[in-house]
């Protein structure tokens, strides 16, 4: 089938048409590569809980769940899904972003301008931070910097000693700035991220912001079961949850109030 088409193709040229040169080709307009998915395996996943943050450490996942009343930060049990550890946020508090840097779990609220920082083994508050956006979203982290998004086309870098900001990416893709930043995750030296409201993960470059490449997992659902989302509280919402085992390089995914966490294989 390809060499047909490579055949055809060269068939079709004109041997009199010069071949084109990078310096004719118009300028680049970035179009994202394609990311492939590959679902691995499929775990259960409490689906009571509105995922805002997810990330794995020494074979367990940590999560951050978000919603008045009923925040948390837990620790589970991958192949179970079974929570094996977890303090409730007070209920003016609505959990968002989590990562975890030098035995410490950092995460963010929504609209409450604070920060709580955790043990990690204890998941006892041991601080808390500010950080300077309206929103806290997603977050991540570089081995030095927490990195968090805010809802908007930003992602920034903070120092967790001094809470400053030290660098900010604008996220843009082919059509401009690419919004609604969710859910991050720092693989392989690349940001990947939820958009909210979309089935798509983007891979974006740490340096420039752009993202170099995109999945869309929208059949995702009708593949593992989880249903359309229907508005309902409580029941499946928006793809949302990256987290990354460097050593054993497993990408897992799930959603918001989805019964189910996925192994997933991200490929471009
Ligand atoms: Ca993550």
């Amino acid at each position: 089938m390809l060499i047909t088409a490579l055949a055809a193709c060269k068939d079709s040229e004109s041997p009199d048409e010069p071949a084109a040169t990078p310096t004719d080709a118009p300028a680049a307009v970035d179009v994202p590569a394609i990311m492939s998915y590959d679902i691995v395996t499929q775990y259960p996943h409490d689906p009571a809980a509105f995922t805002e943050g997810l990330e794995f450490k020494d074979g367990y996942l940590y999560e951050s769940i978000g919603q008045y009343g009923l925040s948390d930060i837990r620790k589970t049990e991958l192949t179970t899904g079974k929570v094996l550890k977890s303090t409730k946020m007070d209920a003016k508090y609505f959990g968002e972003g989590m990562t975890i840097l030098n035995g410490r779990i950092y995460q963010l609220t929504y609209k409450e301008g604070k920060g709580f920082v955790y043990d990690l083994a204890t998941l006892k508050q041991v601080a808390t931070f500010s950080f300077h956006t309206p929103e806290g979203w997603g977050m991540t982290n570089n081995g030095t910097h927490l990195i968090f998004s805010d809802g908007s086309n930003m992602i920034y870098f903070q120092d967790p000693a001094t809470g400053q900001v030290v660098k900010q990416l604008s996220v843009t893709d082919e059509r401009g700035p690419a919004y609604q930043i969710n859910e991050l995750e720092l693989i392989k030296g690349y940001i990947y991220a939820n958009q909210w409201q979309t089935d798509r993960i983007l891979k974006i470059d740490t340096s420039t912001g752009k993202v170099v490449a995109r999945a869309d997992l929208s059949d995702l659902r009708q593949r593992t079961g989880i249903p359309p989302i229907s508005g309902y509280e409580g029941a499946p919402d928006v793809l949302n949850g990256i987290a990354y085992d460097a050593a054993t390089n497993r990408i897992f995914i799930t959603g918001k109030n989805w019964p189910k966490l996925m192994e997933v294989k991200l490929d471009n």
